[in-house]
């Protein structure tokens, strides 16, 4: 373990090292996006070099891309792959019924698209994204920039008029200029509190014009590995 991590990464590095266990040779990775998902790849660059461990991985940003080139990883694109054995990512919560909230590193089109053409998701965490119930973590709405103030707009009206959203609490922007995806899309972020019916959530938003894709991963993701500051790691 790298020396003098604070408590948070040091709960992101044991759940991203415990992960990596579970890669075996000839494998073809999705590589998510994040800090803990940028120790899975430290991690597995490691155990690449020290065990001759032959992996494809697919990354899901360009900054993973680049930091998993820079550490010698095979690295292809999803087209060039086609189906992948296993996705290892991070999130921004996850509830019991491993239902996630992700997407808080605007990557969340490309991670939900490789997570999805993977036979297996583990999800690597520190502690503190554990919840009862998914919607703390501001949901994260990818938009194309056209219209996307409309598109704004419509989300509240709809969300409103589903009481899932009250009048008081509206969709909010990252600072003042929307963040942009490698996509060039932009990215709002829904803040509910808590959200009553994950699955209804992700349908209903993905049908609005304008909505590429949402933060709410239901049903996709197989373990979590979850990091404790103390080095504990437990799998569920
Ligand atoms: C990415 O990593 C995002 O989907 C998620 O929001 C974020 C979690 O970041 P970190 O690992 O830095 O806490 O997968």
């Amino acid at each position: 373990m790298p020396a003098d991590l604070n408590p948070i990464d040091k709960a992101k590095f044991v759940a991203a090292k415990r992960a990596v266990d579970f890669v075996q040779d000839g494998m073809k990775l999705g590589l998510g996006t994040g800090s803990t998902a940028a120790w899975m790849v430290r991690c597995l660059a490691e155990r690449v070099r020290d065990e001759g461990l032959r992996v494809t991985g697919v990354p899901t940003s360009r900054r993973t891309a680049e930091l998993a080139t820079s550490l010698g990883l095979d690295v292809r694109t999803l087209d060039e792959v086609r189906w992948l054995d296993l996705t290892i990512d991070g999130a921004d919560e996850f509830d019991p019924n491993l239902n996630l909230i992700k997407g808080g590193g605007a990557a969340l089109l490309q991670e939900k698209i490789v997570a999805t053409a993977s036979d297996q998701m583990i999800v690597i965490a520190d502690a503190a994204k554990e919840v009862s119930r998914l919607g703390a973590f501001p949901l994260p709405v990818e938009v194309i920039p056209f219209g996307w103030q409309t598109t704004k707009a419509l989300i509240e009206e709809t969300l409103v008029s589903m009481d899932v959203l009250n009048r008081e609490v509206s969709l909010r922007m990252n600072g003042e200029r929307p963040l942009v995806t490698d996509e060039a899309n932009h990215i709002l972020d829904l803040h509910l509190g808590r959200i009553g019916n994950p699955r209804q959530l992700a349908l209903v938003l993905n049908q609005i014009p304008g909505v590429v894709e949402n933060g709410l991963f239901i049903d996709i993701c197989d373990i979590v590995v979850i990091g404790e500051p103390d080095g504990k790691v437990s799998v569920r």
